[in-house]
């Protein structure tokens, strides 16, 4: 099969794996979703028709095994196959379908490098259904709090309840870490959700780092009241709270260069339109590229938040449900990735990652490296995310070469 034919499988899998969904109106695949689960089946199959031993791990990751010639240590590959609400169908799957590509033309030219691969398919990278990102990656990195096991979903089922749902046994998420001595590294390929590949005219680049990120709740509780008769000057408005505080971290972002600031989520109790606000609970996603950047803007926010509480008589709780440093790609992967993409005859961009990555989780326990693919006009998180099937084949191309370019490296350690 040429590389354009497999580029255009992955494609087509894209696809097939974008019908795998919560809604029927557009794609949402949560963690322990039945849809998650379908889109799993799909992608076990491939991998059992790639010669690979395939297993779930405690948290519900898919993982696929493909042994080397004489080295029981393995290079991961991969990325996740849970989505945002209303997603693409690239962010995530895309990485898992290169990297099961690479193995199935291995499989077909009957090919064993001398050490393992394993593809993985994370559970859980985005945090949809239980705001905390990277659970699968969590685990598998030995970084699974246990504490969330108990957090809840908007309808109050407890995460404890999802691994199960996946397959998974929530007294056993430490069983899923993986041993740093049994592994050679981790390589994801991830579409860019960035303008700057198609700014540059170039199809893939080659990822520096992956900028720190803060997840925090919120919760202002004031006084619900009749809109009708409750006296302005009277109200503990929550809404009101809350919009003075959306609209001051985003004044704080566009103040600092690099950082980021998003409310992504937030829900007005008791939610009716002749009702005063009484609580408003929120999220709030922060990030730079520097730790010390980010931990002081989050700080600054919450004073700012326990200001506007005073001011309006209402109640602030603020939880920092999770905070995740900035990760640097390893060099000795990264200049892998650009001699790799120099051999395709193209120029190596290199670029930070705005974008949070099971990357991150994985750069605790080995050395990590990302590959960038060009999308249109760098949307992401939206049904229009799309990438162009040269590209994916000039994706694939650059990994296969990876690979070979580390089984030399390897071959030469030997001394064979
Ligand atoms: O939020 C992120 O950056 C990633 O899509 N999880
Ligand atoms: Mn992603
Ligand atoms: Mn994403």
């Amino acid at each position: 099969m040429t590389t354009l034919a497999a580029a255009r499988r992955i494609m087509q899998r894209c696809a097939l794996l974008a019908s795998c969904s919560e809604e029927a109106s557009c794609l949402t695949r949560p963690y322990g979703s039945q849809a998650l689960l379908r889109a799993q089946a799909l992608v076990a199959d491939w991998m059992r028709d790639a010669g690979m031993q395939v297993r779930r791990d405690s948290v519900g990751n898919l993982i696929g095994r493909y042994d080397g010639e004489r080295d029981a240590r393995a290079l991961l590959l991969g990325s996740h196959l849970d989505s945002v609400r209303d997603a693409g169908a690239f962010d995530g799957p895309l990485g898992v379908l290169l990297a099961l590509a690479c193995v199935e033309r291995l499989e077909a030219r009957a090919r064993r490098l001398p050490f393992a691969l394993e593809v993985i398919a994370f559970a859980d990278e985005e945090g949809l259904r239980f705001h905390t990102a990277y659970l699968g990656s969590s685990a598998l990195a030995g970084a699974f709090d246990t504490a969330w096991l108990r957090r809840r979903d908007s309808a109050g089922v407890a995460l404890a309840e999802a691994v199960r749902a996946m397959g998974g046994d929530p007294a056993a998420i430490a069983a899923a870490a993986r041993r740093p001595e049994e592994l050679l590294g981790y390589l994801e390929a991830h579409i860019e959700q960035g303008p700057l590949l198609e700014t540059l005219g170039l199809p893939v680049g080659v990822v520096t780092g992956i900028q720190a990120q803060s997840r925090c709740e919120l919760c202002f509780t004031g006084q619900a009241g009749h809109a009708g008769t409750l006296p302005m000057a009277h109200r503990r408005d929550a809404l009101c709270a809350a919009a003075e505080l959306v609209l001051a971290a985003e004044a704080l972002a566009r103040s600092e260069a690099g950082l980021v600031a998003t409310v992504g989520q937030l829900t007005v109790a008791p939610g009716a339109s002749n009702v005063v606000p009484g609580q408003v609970r929120f999220s709030l996603d922060v990030r730079h590229a520097d730790d010390g950047i980010l931990a002081r803007a989050v700080a600054a926010l919450e004073a700012e938040a326990a200001r506007i509480a005073a001011r309006r008589g209402v109640a602030l709780e603020w939880v920092c449900g999770q905070v995740t440093p900035a990760v640097t790609c390893a060099p000795e992967l990264t200049v892998l990735l650009e001699a790799a993409i120099a051999a395709q005859g193209l120029a190596a961009p290199r670029l930070a990652s705005g974008a949070g990555h099971d990357a991150v989780m994985l750069a605790r326990i080995t050395p990590v490296a990302m590959l960038f693919v060009r999308c249109a006009g760098g949307v992401s998180h939206h049904p229009a995310e799309a990438v162009a099937l040269e590209d994916v084949a000039v994706a694939l191309a650059v990994l296969e070469e990876v690979l070979e370019r580390l089984a030399k490296q390897h071959a030469a350690e030997a001394g064979v």
